[in-house]
């Protein structure tokens, strides 16, 4: 119906997408919340679902409004009133600017090539965006604390509902990509959404947590929100070194060992939130090349090195692997969006996405699968039951090998005043370096 809706939709005069009252009513939103059940014969229910998604000017008028970015420190600071009066300005802060943002990224929706915006998987997180600005934005005002705690459970539903987007994004290029001559386009738009998403959740998240603290049992010492104000990066490298050395055993029957060396002892406060998602996708690259590479001897696998270098402006994160390198061919490529070597030799087209990068399939699987690895055909020595967390991790991070681990740990990184680089030498491996500011540095950070 959703295709057939499409053919009908007039192009946008400035080759924007402009929804089709049919393709908004007939295409079924996914997400949780207001279970939706088409009646197209009920013109009371068409009638909401089409204004709803069709008359757009609240997020014309909002999509006009300038976003306001916070530093962490302006959040850190912020500080905790005992009548928990704070709670209730973080959440008319965000009252205000969620709508605004949510809008921003609508703005961008329609500006996307037709083809692409006609995608039923796209338009889907079109969809659900446009779902969000409406109960975000028609939301009675939060004066108190019963509708603070109202608003609040909406901003968690909300969360809920968006948690497959980076999956789904990723979906939905790949199959509408082939249409776009221009790779720009697609970069551009990823690196904003994402970035903007990773903003929105950050805040939503922070928020969440201090809610949260009202209650002691949910205090967590050396948090302030999403902040940790005595993170230790030894101890968060090990977390994840921990679970992508699961998922790669889970894959592969083995695992390298991942030492931590360096600056191990430093803790200073920061936001963990974007390095549990950056720090899994480099460590499951590296581990992936080295479990390809040694995979005739993998007793004596060589370990992946993360070593720590601290100073007053920022801190890097270097991981370095002997998995042989990147080939020279691929150089240009592997921080392009979709861009993967899992499935096929170097084809990025390859329409089968199972592997490391990528565990979504072999979570999917279960204990008892026998998906194929990439290109070669190998049954993996042992299948340890994974724990729900993990599910849960590649169902929220859209690590689907999709070859989304580089780029977007790389938008996100220069979102947060970073970067991503890479050294690599063919035929022995590679040292990606994770460079990202301190938030309580001399020099201004990043602003979410
Ligand atoms: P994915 O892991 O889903 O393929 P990424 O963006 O994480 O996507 O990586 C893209 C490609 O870059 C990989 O498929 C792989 O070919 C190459 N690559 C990334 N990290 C390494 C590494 N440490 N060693 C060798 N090749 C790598
Ligand atoms: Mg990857
Ligand atoms: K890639």
């Amino acid at each position: 119906t959703v295709g057939k809706s499409l053919l009908v939709c007039p192009p946008h005069p400035a080759g924007a997408l402009e929804l089709c009252p049919a393709v908004l009513f007939f295409s079924r939103p996914r997400c949780s919340g207001i279970p939706y059940v088409p009646q197209p014969r009920d013109k009371s229910v068409s009638a909401r679902s089409v204004i709803s998604f069709y008359n757009q000017s609240a997020i014309d008028i909002a999509a006009e409004k300038p976003s306001v970015r916070l530093t962490p420190t302006t959040i850190l600071y912020a500080g905790k009133s005992p009548d928990n009066s704070h709670i209730l300005r973080s959440a008319q802060y965000l009252y205000k600017e969620l709508p605004v943002r949510v809008a921003h990224r609508i703005r961008d929706f329609r500006h996307l090539p037709f083809i692409v915006g006609c995608n039923p998987t796209i338009l889907h997180v079109h969809e659900l965006y446009i779902r969000s600005f409406h109960l975000l934005s028609e939301f009675p005002p939060v004066e108190d604390f019963e509708s603070e705690e109202k608003y609040t459970k909406l901003v968690k539903d909300l969360l809920d509902d968006h948690k497959d987007v980076v999956t789904l994004l990723a979906e939905g290029f790949r199959e509408s990509r082939k249409h776009i001559k221009e790779y720009k386009v697609i970069q551009e738009f990823l690196d904003r959404m994402l970035t903007s998403r990773l903003g929105i959740r950050m805040l939503a998240q922070h928020h969440i947590a201090l809610h949260q603290e009202k209650s002691l049992f949910h205090a967590q010492p050396n948090y302030v929100g999403i902040i940790c104000t005595q993170m230790s990066l030894k101890k968060i490298i090990e977390k994840w070194a921990d679970f992508s050395r699961q998922v790669c055993e889970y894959k592969y029957g083995f695992a390298p060992r991942v030492r931590v060396l360096g600056h191990v002892g430093v803790v200073f406060p920061y936001i963990p939130l974007p390095l549990d998602y950056i720090l899994p996708e480099l460590l499951k690259n590296a581990m992936r090349a080295t479990c390809e590479q040694h995979s005739d001897n993998p007793v004596n696998m060589p370990d992946v090195t993360v070593t720590i270098a601290n100073n007053d402006v920022d801190f890097i994160i270097r991981i370095s692997d002997k998995g042989g390198g990147m080939p020279r061919e691929i150089l240009e490529k592997v921080m392009q969006y979709h861009f993967t070597t899992c499935g096929s030799e170097m084809d990025p087209a390859s329409e089968n996405l199972d592997g490391l990068g990528t565990m979504m399939s072999a979570m999917n699987d279960g204990p008892n699968g026998a998906g194929p690895m990439y290109g070669k055909r190998q049954q993996p020595k042992a299948r340890n039951p994974v724990s729900e967390d993990l599910v849960e991790y590649v169902g929220r991070s859209g690590s689907n090998g999709f070859g989304f681990g580089l780029p977007t740990s790389r938008a996100y990184a220069e979102y947060l005043g970073g970067s991503l680089t890479y050294n690599t030498m063919q035929g022995i491996g590679t040292d990606v370096y994770l460079r990202l500011r301190h938030i309580d540095g001399n020099y201004e950070s990043f602003r979410i």
